[in-house]
């Protein structure tokens, strides 16, 4: 996959594309990313890229033609990639969305900042408007990343055998169960017996039988979209009871 990502601060992408499973991904040649730098497209003596709002008030606005210009430039090349700007107004971004992207050959994301974009950039150039949340960032940087990270551990190959993706398959939707690892007991707090038994039978319908109870603890909303057994059904409803 293909990420163009345009920016006023390409740096702030540095360490993230570098590190982890992202970093790897872009040595292995499965994801590249190209940062652009909107202020180059500027026609301004001073690189200016924001201007005041016409019909008055705070802020300042992303001017249409050096982003216009910036997208042209990578859009020209290929008219058929997805144009995403981050946005509070946007759809809010989670794992469908994640997926749906994850498919896609070539992405474009534009990280707007100041107050926002002049609007004829989002109506000429513009695919999609996608929100990491309900919150107000100072730009888009981090909700591109967020989506780059997202998206390209989704990428065949890019999570290793020892990470890899089982969870979305048949852990649908519901949250992790709890999970440790080496000793056994630290002050006197025990690792719970059955994930020392060795019974992967076991140990499986326990991990299936936390995922839903810290599902319905942490994030009930989540339990809509599950299909439980009768059984399961059962257990949830004398818990809730107690
Ligand atoms: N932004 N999800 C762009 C966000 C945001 C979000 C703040 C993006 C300001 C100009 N984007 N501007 N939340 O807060 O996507």
């Amino acid at each position: 996959m293909r990420i163009d990502v345009l920016t006023l601060f390409p740096e702030m992408f540095y360490g993230v594309l570098c590190s982890s499973i992202l970093g790897k991904a872009v040595e292995k040649g499965l994801l590249t990313v190209n940062l652009v730098n909107i202020r180059d497209f500027s026609k301004d003596k001073h690189r200016r890229v924001d201007d005041y709002p016409y019909g008055g008030g705070a802020g300042m606005v992303m001017m249409v033609q050096p982003l216009y210009d910036a997208i042209l430039s990578i859009k020209g090349t290929d008219p058929g990639a997805k144009t995403i700007m981050t946005s509070p107004r946007g759809k809010r971004f989670n794992q469908a969305i994640a997926k749906e992207l994850s498919t896609e050959k070539h992405l474009v994301l534009v990280c707007g900042h100041y107050e926002g974009v002049d609007q004829r950039v989002i109506d000429s150039m513009v695919d999609e408007e996608i929100s990491i949340g309900d919150y107000v960032l100072t730009g888009g940087e981090i909700p591109s990343m967020a989506i780059i990270d997202a998206v390209t551990r989704l990428l065949p190959e890019a999570l290793g055998s020892s990470d890899s993706l089982e969870e979305e398959s048949f852990k649908q939707g519901l949250l992790e169960y709890p999970q440790y690892t080496r000793p056994a007991e630290f002050n006197g707090m025990k690792v719970p017996e059955v994930l020392l038994s060795g019974n992967h039978k076991e140990i499986e319908k326990w991990r299936r039988e936390k995922s839903l109870e810290v599902t319905r603890r942490f994030r009930p909303d989540l339990l809509e979209g599950t299909r439980l057994s009768v059984e399961e059904e059962r257990r949830m409803q004398s818990k809730n009871s107690l």
